[in-house]
């Protein structure tokens, strides 16, 4: 059966979530979900451990003023079972489910330029017509997984960190080994020791790490935001997101090196999650500057390890500290002083393939009953790549991003159109606080479909020029930065043979914000209406 609706949201997720509340004030809607509950990050990811690692009375929805006053969260950094809750919590109390479809996966998206409106089929068999979709798909949502030969023949349990099994597993006899060290890694292998007969730790690049700080959440600071949610809510539109970080005044250079020392030891402590990035104004921009907060991050690990090569092995030395994201941990570094934790470099001897009993790397072999998967994602385009998603004339989404993504604003792609992106590729989405960013996108996004429908438009798309000048405008960004001087997920270079450059906008959200509603009011600059 064919259906029609006005627009079709992908994933409910937080953005998506969000989006059908305030799209079907207006619209006609159906949002298709391929997991079997509400979440996206926070309903895949339940791997132990797995927390936020923004302070929660930020990192949560500010669209209404009963919700964030009655809602409470038990930590300062919540888990990912408080997450999920408060999603579910969402989904019910604003009665969204009866406009979303779970365990159903899309398909593909094919847009017919005839009558400007997208199909839509998702893996069970729907085939809806719209005019609108609104992709909140997700940076982090494509699991990436290294494709060693011998899989089928080792005879042990293999899990990905975001298909976590439902059931508590037992590991008390088990030799387990993860691999990866990002900010999953840092979070689940602590838990895996404790839970585990023994751990190795496969590390092709160590990661740079600071204490979450992670405590129950005060009752006096969650009075004082929630008193003051109105004004908070605006003020985090004009940072990343994140207000509870303090803003530093002097460059590295400006500070003796004692009172560098003083300030990068307060921020350690600070229990404000990233404050090492900004110990200083300039950490993130001058690599001078840069190198003080990594040495002072190397020391700490040093102090914590007390097996001098393990902690040699521990310290990153190839990249400036925050170019990659951040971790931040509860006990990472000090797990490797358990007796059943072991630690294997597979930069220089990378893993090759499995075996019938575990892994085998270029110079040894390991026997394990469980190997984990903490190999990260194809971070912002993946989503959207898996799904067969052509434009006009037959473009199709993935060969036009083959050398790497292209946007304008990060919400809409030249070829694509009515197709709306939140958090896509070249957007700040992925480096600033998701969630209030997120209601900002589809805030902004509602306000183009109201313009469209107000002014008798069917169809919107962007043009070439629009991404090119776009694409000007995120490298410039990128470029003042150190982040270009690493591998990471924000460059595609986590994924053997990904083309691209940096794909998350820098710039600043109120810039990004500036810029996006400057093009509108220049009655819609960049962009075809027809
Ligand atoms: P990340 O941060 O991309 O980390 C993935 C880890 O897996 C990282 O240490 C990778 O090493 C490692 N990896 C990936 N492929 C391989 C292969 N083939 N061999 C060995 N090691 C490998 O993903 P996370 O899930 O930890 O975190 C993603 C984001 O979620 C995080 O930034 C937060 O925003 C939340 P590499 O560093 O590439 O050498």
């Amino acid at each position: 059966m064919t259906e029609n609706t006005d627009i079709v949201i992908i994933g409910a997720g937080f953005s998506g979530l969000y989006a059908v509340h305030k799209l079907r004030e207006t619209y006609d809607l159906i949002c298709f979900e391929a997991g079997d509950g509400v979440g996206g990050t926070w309903y895949w990811n339940r791997y132990p451990g797995a927390r936020v690692d923004i302070e929660s009375v930020e990192y949560s929805y500010g669209f209404d003023e009963e919700l964030q006053q009655e809602w409470k969260w038990p930590e300062y950094f919540s888990a990912q079972p408080d997450l999920e809750r408060y999603a579910n919590h969402v989904a019910d109390r604003f009665d969204l489910r009866k406009d979303i479809r779970l365990s159903t996966a899309v398909k593909s998206l094919h847009f017919d330029q005839e009558s400007n409106r997208w199909h839509v089929h998702s893996a069970n068999g729907d085939h809806v017509i719209c005019k609108y979709i609104v992709a909140a798909t997700g940076a982090l949502s494509a699991p990436n997984m290294p494709d060693w030969p011998g899989r089928d023949k080792y005879q042990g349990e293999i899990y990905h960190t975001t298909q976590w099994p439902d059931e508590p597993l037992d590991l008390q006899d088990k030799r387990v080994g993860i691999i990866g060290t990002g900010s999953t890694s840092i979070q689940a292998s602590p838990i895996l020791a404790e839970r585990s007969k023994h751990l190795t730790v496969f590390q092709r690049t160590p990661a740079f790490s600071m204490p979450s700080g992670n405590r129950p959440l005060d009752e006096e600071h969650e009075r004082e935001w929630k008193e003051n949610y109105s004004e908070r809510r605006a003020q985090l539109l004009d940072t990343y997101g994140v207000s509870l970080i303090e803003y530093p005044t002097k460059a590295a250079q400006e500070c003796t090196p004692e009172e560098q020392k003083a300030i990068l030891e307060e921020g350690w402590q600070s229990k404000s999650a990233f404050q090492l990035m900004v110990a200083f104004t300039d950490v993130m921009t001058n690599r001078e500057s840069n190198e003080v907060v990594c040495e002072f991050a190397r020391g700490k690990i040093r102090e914590i390890v007390k097996d001098p090569e393990t902690a040699e092995k521990l310290c990153p030395t190839t990249y400036p500290i925050g170019a990659k994201r951040l971790c931040i941990d509860n006990g990472y570094f000090d797990m490797y002083n358990r007796d059943n934790v072991t630690l294997v470099d597979v930069k220089n001897a990378p893993i090759t393939e499995f075996t019938e009993t575990g892994l085998k790397t270029a110079n040894a072999e390991y026997d394990l009953d469980v190997i984990v998967t903490a190999t990260g994602f194809d971070a912002l385009t993946g989503a959207l790549t898996r799904i067969d998603v052509e434009g006009v004339d037959g473009l199709k989404l993935k060969e036009k991003w083959q050398d790497g993504p292209t946007s304008a604003f990060g919400f809409m792609v030249a070829g694509f159109p009515n197709l709306f992106m939140i958090h896509g590729p070249l957007s700040p989405g992925a480096l600033a606080q998701m969630i209030t960013a997120g209601e900002w996108q589809v805030d902004f996004v509602a306000g183009v479909i109201d313009d469209l429908e107000k002014d008798g438009y069917s169809r919107i798309d962007t043009t070439e020029e629009a991404e090119e000048g776009w694409a000007a405008e995120v490298n410039g960004a990128a470029s003042q930065t150190v982040h270009h001087l690493a591998e990471s997920w924000y460059n595609g270079k986590n994924i053997e043979g990904k083309k691209g450059g940096f794909m998350v906008y820098v710039g600043g959200f109120p810039r990004y914000r500036d810029l996006s509603e400057t093009a509108v009011r220049n009655d819609y600059e960049g962009f075809l209406r027809s």
